[in-house]
C-alpha cells in the first residue's frame, strides 16, 4: 500500500462530565462499531486498540470557582493523560475517542509529557479557551485550552484535582479553524495572546486550501513540532454532524472537514488526534446519528492516509485477458 504505514493506538474515553448532556460517553464504542479499526487496517495501518479508560464514580462533586464536576473532570483527565503517555511511549500515533472536549486536557498533557513541545490544531465551532472565571457555563468542555496554555497559567484559580496539570502549550503554537461561537472572554484571550485563528469568515474569504496552506506555514514558522489535532465534530455543519451537544449553524462542509485532515496527514507530523463530542442521544433519528459517526470515521481515515483519488498497490497489474 502506498498510503503510509501508520502505527495507530486507539484510546476510548467514555466521559461526559465536562458538559451536562448525557450520551457523549457512547462516542468511543459507536465510532469503533462503525468499523474504525478494520478500515484503518484496510488502508495499511497497524492498529492497537487500548480499549476504553474506566473512570471512577465521584460523589459530592460540588462546583469550585464555578467549575462544574471538578473532581470527576480532574481525575478523569489525569488518568487519560497517563494512558495517552503510554500510547505515545509505545510509539503509536494516538487516537483519543471522546467523550466531551474536556478530555483534551488529559490528551494534550499526556502527549506533551512524552513528546515535549507540540503544535496544536483545534478544529471546532468553539474556542474552548474560557478560564473558570470567564466561563459563562462552568462546563469544562468550554475551557480545556485555558489550563494548557503557559500564558494563561496565572489566570487559573486553584481547583481540587486539577493541581497535576502543568501548562504545556505556547499560545504561538496553537491554531484554530472553524470558529463561529466564541464568548467575549475567549475573544479577548485570542486577541490578547495573538492566537492564530481561522473563523468561518476566514474559511469563506480564503477557501479551505489557503486556510490550510497558511496554517502549515504559520505552524512551521514556529518550528516543526509534533502535531496534536483536536477535532470537535461540531466544527462540521450540523447538516453533516447533527448528533452533537452544541451544534452551531454555518459550519465546515464535509469536504472542508476532510481536506483539513488530508493536509495534516501530508505534513507527516501528526502525532495525536482527538475525535470528540459525538453524542448519539442528540441525534433525532438513526440517519442523523449515522451521518455524524460516519463523518468521524471518515475524518480519522483521512488523518491516516486515505485519499479521495484512490490508490493501488505498487505491484498492481491490469489483468490480461
Ligand atoms: N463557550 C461555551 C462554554 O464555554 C460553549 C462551549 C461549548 N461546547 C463545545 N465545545 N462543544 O467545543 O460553555
Ligand atoms: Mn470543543
Ligand atoms: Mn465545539
Amino acid at each position: 500500500f502506498t498510503r503510509g504505514h501508520h502505527s495507530v493506538g486507539i484510546v476510548g474515553a467514555p466521559f461526559w462530565k465536562g458538559q451536562p448532556r448525557a450520551g457523549v460517553e457512547l462516542g468511543p464504542d459507536l465510532i469503533r462499531n462503525a468499523g474504525l479499526v478494520d478500515k484503518l487496517k484496510g488502508q495499511g495501518c497497524t492498529v492497537k486498540d487500548y480499549g476504553n479508560v474506566t473512570f471512577e464514580e465521584v460523589t459530592n462533586d460540588e462546583p469550585i470557582n464555578g467549575v462544574r464536576r471538578p473532581r470527576a473532570v480532574g481525575r478523569a483527565n489525569e488518568k487519560l493523560s497517563n494512558v495517552v503517555a503510554r500510547v505515545k511511549r509505545d510509539g503509536h500515533t494516538c487516537v483519543m475517542l471522546g467523550g466531551d472536549h474536556s478530555l483534551a486536557i488529559g490528551s494534550i498533557h499526556g502527549h506533551a509529557s512524552c513528546r515535549g513541545e507540540l503544535s496544536v490544531l483545534w478544529v471546532d465551532a468553539h474556542a474552548d479557551i474560557n478560564t473558570p472565571l470567564t466561563s459563562p457555563t462552568g462546563n469544562v468542555h468550554g475551557q480545556p485550552m485555558s489550563y494548557l496554555i503557559h500564558e494563561l497559567h496565572s489566570k487559573i484559580p486553584a481547583i481540587a484535582d486539577f493541581s497535576w496539570i502543568t501548562p504545556c502549550v505556547w499560545a504561538k503554537d496553537l491554531v484554530y479553524i472553524g470558529l463561529r461561537d466564541v464568548d467575549p472572554g475567549e475573544h479577548f484571550i485570542l486577541k490578547n495572546l495573538n492566537i492564530k485563528m481561522f473563523s468561518m469568515t476566514d474559511v469563506d474569504r480564503l477557501g479551505i486550501a489557503k486556510v490550510m496552506e497558511q496554517t502549515c506555514d504559520y505552524l512551521f514558522s514556529k518550528g516543526k513540532k509534533p502535531i496534536h489535532l483536536s477535532y470537535d465534530i461540531d466544527a462540521l455543519d450540523p447538516s453533516v454532524s447533527p448528533a452533537t451537544g452544541t451544534p452551531v449553524r454555518g459550519g465546515l462542509t464535509y469536504r472542508e472537514g476532510i481536506y483539513i485532515t488530508e493536509v495534516i496527514n501530508q505534513t507527516g507530523l501528526l502525532s495525536a488526534v482527538d475525535m470528540v463530542e459525538v453524542n448519539p442521544k442528540r441525534g433525532s433519528c438513526d440517519a442523523e446519528i449515522d451521518s455524524t459517526v460516519t463523518a468521524a470515521v471518515d475524518l480519522l481515515q483521512s488523518c491516516f492516509g486515505r485519499v479521495r483519488e484512490g490508490t493501488h498497490p505498487p505491484d498492481y497489474q491490469v489483468p490480461k485477458p
